[in-house]
């Protein structure tokens, strides 16, 4: 892995260059490894992907510390930075102090807060999204930078506005109140099924900070419009925790119905590729090095 500092500086360029960076949603250390291997050059730890892999939902039913426990596999089996779904910060400005302070010594390159109360629930579950206090949720921004570890951590201010549907003036001030706080970057979301509403926002906020968003209801719109729109930084925030559900659905019917495993051979990953992707060579040429000669 990278120096935590080496990520975090990694980053915080990604995310004030002009051009469009793309992040991948990984959920355990496994998918995080396939998406650093495809080129990505970030890794969005999503917190829907990581309680789904878990077996809970979407709604702080796994402790913050858990949620840590699997980002630390992933910030140790890769390189590239990730930026963590830190949730609302699991509690208030105290809770979110603590959080920065650990995810700094685990080698996390940023997080993202969101402007809701804890427990919070998936932006698309439900109607009631309740969002937190603009001033104490702006002390949870302050604290966080201010218990950064390392200059270059980045902390993203995610506006739920649009999906509590409080209109676009709620969204653009509390965007304003969120970067003077000290947010590095504003997350705005949104769950219409065009891309309407992120785009009017980008226009009226004027990249005054970089603006990230999560096109996964707007998944038709093409990535020139983002460009067109000055957007930072796009996140295909849960695919592949879904293609993962689909491919072993569809391997266990089969297996299953067949009796046989002859039938998915081609079709899955060879034990080859497993032991060169956790690189098993390595170890081999270590015992030579570390081992009594037998
Ligand atoms: C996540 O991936 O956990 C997110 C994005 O926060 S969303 O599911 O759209 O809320
Ligand atoms: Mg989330």
């Amino acid at each position: 892995p990278a120096s935590p500092a080496t990520r975090s500086r990694a980053f915080r360029e990604l995310l004030s260059s002009p051009d469009l960076t793309f992040l991948m949603e990984a959920h355990n250390a496994l998918s995080a490894r396939i998406v650093e291997e495809a080129g990505f050059p970030a890794i969005w730890a999503s917190g829907l992907s990581v309680a789904t892999a878990l077996g809970l939902r979407d709604a702080n039913e796994a402790s913050w510390t858990q949620v840590l426990d699997v980002v630390e596999f992933m910030a140790d089996a890769t390189r590239v930075p990730i930026l963590i779904d830190g949730d609302t910060g699991y509690g208030n400005f105290n809770n979110v102090r603590r959080l920065v302070r650990k995810l700094g010594t685990i080698g996390v390159a940023a997080v993202c807060l969101e402007d809701k109360l804890f427990p919070k629930m998936n932006s698309f579950v439900g109607e009631r999204q309740p969002l937190a206090d603009v001033a104490e949720f702006c002390g949870r921004i302050a604290a966080g930078c201010d218990a950064r570890l390392d200059d270059n951590f980045s902390i993203v201010a995610r506006v739920e506005a649009l999906i509590a549907g409080h209109g676009m003036d709620e969204a653009l001030r509390r965007a304003e109140a969120y970067h003077r706080a000290g947010a590095d970057a504003i997350l705005i979301h949104s769950k219409r099924a065009e891309p309407d509403e992120i785009l009017g926002f980008a226009q009226r906020w004027g990249n005054r900070a970089p603006v990230v968003i999560v096109p996964t209801k707007y998944y038709r719109t093409p990535a020139a419009a983002y460009r067109g729109a000055g957007i930072s930084t796009v996140i295909w925030a849960n695919h592949n925790m879904r293609a993962s559900i689909s491919a072993m659905s569809r391997l266990c019917r089969r297996v299953r119905d067949d009796e046989a495993i002859a039938g998915v051979e081609d079709e899955i990953a060879t034990l080859d590729q497993v032991f060169a992707m956790l690189d098993y060579d390595e170890l081999a040429q270590a015992e030579g090095v570390y081992l009594p000669a037998t």
